[in-house]
């Protein structure tokens, strides 16, 4: 079987060095980067934490999304608070960036007179936090009251700005959804725009086809992110479609495409904002395609990523998002290494703390609300 992606790694996007400092920062300000890098660290930081446990045994399972968080943290950075996030389990950036006030956990680091890109998000940030991790381990307290322990959840909090429609499943079942919702804030006369997530395995399905068309037949306020690792659990792009890049297929539902480097915070943003502008007009919905690296299987342990030919795996790891980003912060002048390695520790022993918490939280009982037990 041929196994080779359409896209190679060297075309998934210029490695930092190719686009010049200057120009990264001409786009957006230090404050920004330093911001969505700080997503992408407390995100890296929360797999790996997560991946260790899997590891040792203490978690049967664990969908990691190591690889996409300049994609996701870069997506969520374009939306406001009211807007929505439909999001797959590839997709815990966008959920930090949507959830959580980074200024209010980290004030010394992010303090209140420091513009961020994002509006700040009301509610505790920390108390969401362990509500995430206590639904990644099947606790009472997470979203879903224990009743399952991934992504497949909703957590509204209108009040606070923040609406998350969480995955049915895999593929493309939440293109309608995420459509829907964006239809029903163009109903409500609203300017909010509703995102959703992919993988380039879901532009296979009739999903894809059926949201996309009627988004732009009615104009919604619609943005779909496919994160194009070239793999849909151990089946290929060469396998998987015949055009040279998913953006094109926009055209033939007249609509923008584009494709971008999503191992590249600064450009991911770039495209959103321009897409979110577009949305928010009324002008209608965007078909973004970020190429990523496949750093991890489909899921931890289930041997996918043996699929991966060991010379496109390397060129993956090369490009690997949290490398770029702090090699471009330091060539920039932005921040030392001391800066960067004190964001990792305070973001690791957050995640630790909050993951210890939630693992010493009880488990639902029978009694429990929307408890999955009979009575
Ligand atoms: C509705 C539905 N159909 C099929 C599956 C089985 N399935 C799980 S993942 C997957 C491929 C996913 O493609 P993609 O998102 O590109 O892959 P990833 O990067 O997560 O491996 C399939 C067919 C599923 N979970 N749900």
């Amino acid at each position: 079987m041929d196994q080779s992606p359409n896209t190679t790694p060297s075309e998934t996007g210029a490695p930092a060095e190719a686009t010049s400092n200057a120009s990264w920062l001409d786009t957006v300000s230090d404050h920004t980067v330093r911001e969505m890098h700080a997503y992408m660290r407390l995100t890296r930081e929360w797999d790996l934490r997560y991946e260790k446990m899997f590891k040792t045994g203490a978690l049967s399972k664990w969908y990691s999304s190591v690889g996409n968080e300049a994609t996701t943290v870069a997506c969520a950075s374009a939306i406001e608070s009211g807007d929505a996030l439909v999001s797959l389990h590839r997709d815990v950036g966008a959920i930090l960036r949507h959830y959580i006030d980074i200024q209010s956990l980290f004030p010394e680091i992010f303090p209140g007179n420091m513009t961020l890109v994002r509006d700040p998000l009301s509610g505790d940030s920390r108390e969401r936090l362990l509500r995430l991790a206590c639904q990644m381990l099947g606790r009472e307290h997470g979203f879903s009251g224990g009743h399952e322990r991934s992504y497949h959840y909703n957590h509204l909090e209108p009040e606070n700005g923040l609406i998350h429609i969480g995955m049915i499943s895999h593929l493309g079942s939440m293109i309608p959804v995420a459509a829907g919702a964006a239809l029903s804030f163009q109903q409500q006369g609203s300017d909010r725009v509703a995102i959703n997530f992919i993988g380039e395995g879901a532009t296979s399905t009739g999903d894809f086809h059926e949201g996309l068309n009627i988004a732009s037949v009615w104009k919604l306020p619609f943005i779909l992110v496919i994160e194009n690792n070239h793999w849909a659990f151990s089946t290929p792009t060469s396998q998987q479609y015949a055009c040279d890049n998913l953006a094109s297929r926009a055209a033939g539902y007249g609509m923008p495409g584009i494709e971008v480097d999503g191992n590249d915070p600064v450009a991911v943003h770039q495209v959103m904002k321009s897409a979110v502008e577009r949305a928010r007009a009324g002008e209608g919905p965007t078909l973004v395609e970020a190429h990523v690296g496949r750093h991890r299987g489909h899921s931890e342990g289930d041997d996918s990523l043996n699929q991966v030919p060991s010379d496109e795996l390397k060129g993956y790891l090369d490009n690997d998002p949290m490398d770029l980003i702090e090699t471009r912060m330091i060539n920039s002048g932005i921040v030392s290494r001391a800066w960067l390695e004190e964001i990792r520790e305070r973001c690791s022993t957050l995640i630790m703390e909050v993951v210890d918490e939630a693992m010493a939280m009880p488990e639902p009982t029978p009694n429990s609300d929307r408890s999955i037990y009979a009575e």
